[in-house]
């Protein structure tokens, strides 16, 4: 795998660590007072959205959840909107009306985020259908946690996505909770990979603390779609950091089994992996990570100074 060109890996490596360090400055913002409503934060997770998107064109669709800063920072989102989109700023990639959970940005196929558990899937699959349609070979990615794999929403879409061979890689995130539920309370399977065989494609289970092991699966998954091959499920096995939103101090889960997945850190896999193969070094890591310090600062700096929309624009970019 790490027969990638150095400069691949290394934009990969950015991405990783411009969504952590993005994150924490959100975490340290919320803090603050500074960033309205609650936010879900996806550290931990990172390496299936730079895994997955890394195989991704500008014009291919992705669409997100309530835990979707990654997943906009992997798609190509610009750190200064994101950032002011979180903190509810007219600068914002919605003008400040759809804060941390609905960030849309069509020009880099971000179909948006929604905080509707399993609503991502259906609108992923119209995209599909759109480009199958439109007779072009761009793909969609759906990322959704393993909870909204037990909607409607999810058995309907893949069924569809299934029958007309949509360009769809569903893409479930397993952190193993569903807010404070644990999987096997509600799901007498272990790998929600095992539900495509119901809809007649395939599923595949990945390490999804390993950024490497995600890009491969993906790219497979990829090239399957574009060809018009139609979907295929991909289930990563994650786990978050945090708790499952800013206001969740996640007592529900065992010391140890924290400690294990910590130990799991996809980041810090990815820069171990670098170092002993010898395709960077810990100075040249350190040198990006500083980049992307200094990067994440002019975001919140250009956030913190632009200025809240106005009460009577409320109604501006409503549809209904
Ligand atoms: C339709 C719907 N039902 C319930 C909720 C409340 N809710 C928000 S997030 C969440 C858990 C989602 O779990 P999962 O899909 O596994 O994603 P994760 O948070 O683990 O990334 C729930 C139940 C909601 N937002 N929407």
């Amino acid at each position: 795998m790490l027969n990638l060109p150095k400069n691949k890996l290394t934009q990969m490596l950015r991405k990783i660590l411009e969504i952590r360090l993005f994150e924490e400055k959100v975490f340290e913002l919320y803090a603050q007072n500074l960033v309205p409503g609650t936010i879900h934060l996806y550290a931990g997770e990172e390496a299936v959205a730079v895994g997955v998107c890394s195989n991704l064109r500008k014009d291919d669709y992705i669409t997100s959840t309530h835990r979707g800063h990654g997943h906009c920072i992997a798609k190509g989102a610009d750190l200064k909107r994101t950032m002011a989109e979180i903190l509810g700023k007219k600068t914002g990639y919605c003008k400040g009306k759809g804060g941390s959970m609905h960030i849309a940005d069509f020009s880099i196929g971000m179909l948006g985020a929604t905080a509707v558990v399993g609503a991502g899937i259906p609108i992923a699959v119209g995209a599909g259908l759109s480009i199958k349609l439109r007779r072009t070979d761009q793909v969609v990615v759906c990322f959704f946690g393993e909870g909204a794999s037990n909607q409607g929403t999810f058995h309907e879409g893949i069924n569809m996505a299934s029958i007309w061979k949509l360009p769809v890689i569903f893409v479930c995130e397993n952190n193993l909770y569903a807010m404070g539920t644990r999987q096997s309370i509600v799901m007498n399977i272990e790998n929600i990979a095992d539900r495509a065989i119901a809809y007649g494609i395939s599923g595949v289970v990945v390490d999804g603390n390993d950024v490497l092991a995600v890009y491969e699966v993906a790219e497979k998954a990829v090239e399957r779609a574009r060809k018009g091959e139609g979907p295929v499920l991909i289930e990563c096995k994650t786990y978050r950091h945090k708790g499952h939103s800013r206001v969740d101090p996640a007592r529900y889960r065992p010391k140890e089994e924290v400690a294990e997945w910590l130990a799991k850190d996809p980041i810090k896999r990815f820069k171990e992996k670098l170092i002993h193969t010898k395709v960077l070094s810990e100075a040249e890591i350190q040198h990006i990570e500083k980049e992307v310090s200094v990067e994440i600062e002019e975001a919140v700096k250009f956030a913190i100074e632009s200025p809240f929309p106005m009460p009577e624009e409320a109604l501006e970019d409503v549809y209904a």
